[in-house]
């Protein structure tokens, strides 16, 4: 039986919360959203109305997930520090709220044997209403010819300060026709600003201007700027040094 959109909210009401107090927000959709802009390689291999939930870490994960995390673990045993906490965070999450679900979890560093990613993640931002995916697509005369520029997710109030980590799919959990798509906020209107992103993210992305292209509500604090600006391989020196 497909479940109402207050049904659904409900469901993943404390879940939200708890994911709240860890700094990640989470943004529900129905599958045959996503499939629907997706050639069938990319396919979710879920009935189209199974629900499914994209998670973004906002500025507050590093302070409220990632420093606590780090601080219960040894630092040496980290491999993929980031990735570990997210998951070590969703895993704990999804026992408490959902111990009688079965919720398939694929995380964006997750790879299928094929080399693809395990889900489109943008794709998955922009259906589910968090993100807008802004693409060469938005521009009606791209300034740069045949170049290949990629696309980049905004965010209403965070700009491009979040990231995307994971989706989940409840295998048993239909939505039905009252739960409807919304689009995602189209926070960076005109084509002069749009071409400032694309440029701004494929030419210029070390700098992170295009991460302020809208005002943001909040923003990477210094330490977690510090962080991911170090490349991965010297971070755990950074981590030594922070002790
Ligand atoms: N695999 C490493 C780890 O788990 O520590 C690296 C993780 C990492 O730095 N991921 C990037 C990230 O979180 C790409 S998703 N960046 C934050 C951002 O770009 O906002």
């Amino acid at each position: 039986m497909a479940i109402s959109s207050e049904r659904v909210e409900e469901l993943l009401r404390t879940f939200r919360e708890s994911l709240k107090a860890k700094g990640f927000e989470i943004y529900p959709f129905k599958v045959g959203w996503y499939n629907a802009v997706l050639t069938a390689a990319h396919h979710l291999q879920y009935p189209a109305d199974t629900l499914a939930v994209l998670v973004i870490s906002t500025p507050a994960m590093f302070e409220c997930a990632f420093l606590p995390f780090l601080q219960s673990q040894s630092c040496e045993s980290l491999r993929d520090p980031i990735d570990q906490c997210t998951a070590h965070t969703l895993s704990a999450c999804i026992s408490l709220c959902f111990a009688n679900q079965f919720v398939d979890v694929s995380y964006d560093y997750e790879m299928l044997p094929s080399r693809k990613p395990k889900f489109l993640a943008q794709t998955a931002a922009h259906v589910s209403g968090a993100a807008y995916y802004y693409q060469t697509s938005d521009i009606h005369n791209p300034p740069w010819g045949e170049k290949k520029m990629f696309g980049v997710c905004v965010h209403p109030q965070l700009g491009g300060w979040f990231a995307i980590r994971a989706l989940l799919v409840f295998r048993d959990v239909q939505a039905g026709a009252g739960f409807q798509q919304r689009d995602p906020a189209d926070c960076v209107c005109t084509q002069e600003e749009r071409i400032r992103l694309l440029e701004s993210f494929n030419l210029r992305w070390r700098d992170w201007s295009y991460r302020d292209i809208v005002p943001a509500e909040d923003r990477y604090s210094d330490q977690q700027k510090q962080y991911f600006i170090t490349p991965p391989g010297q971070r755990r020196a950074l981590l030594r040094q922070w002790g």
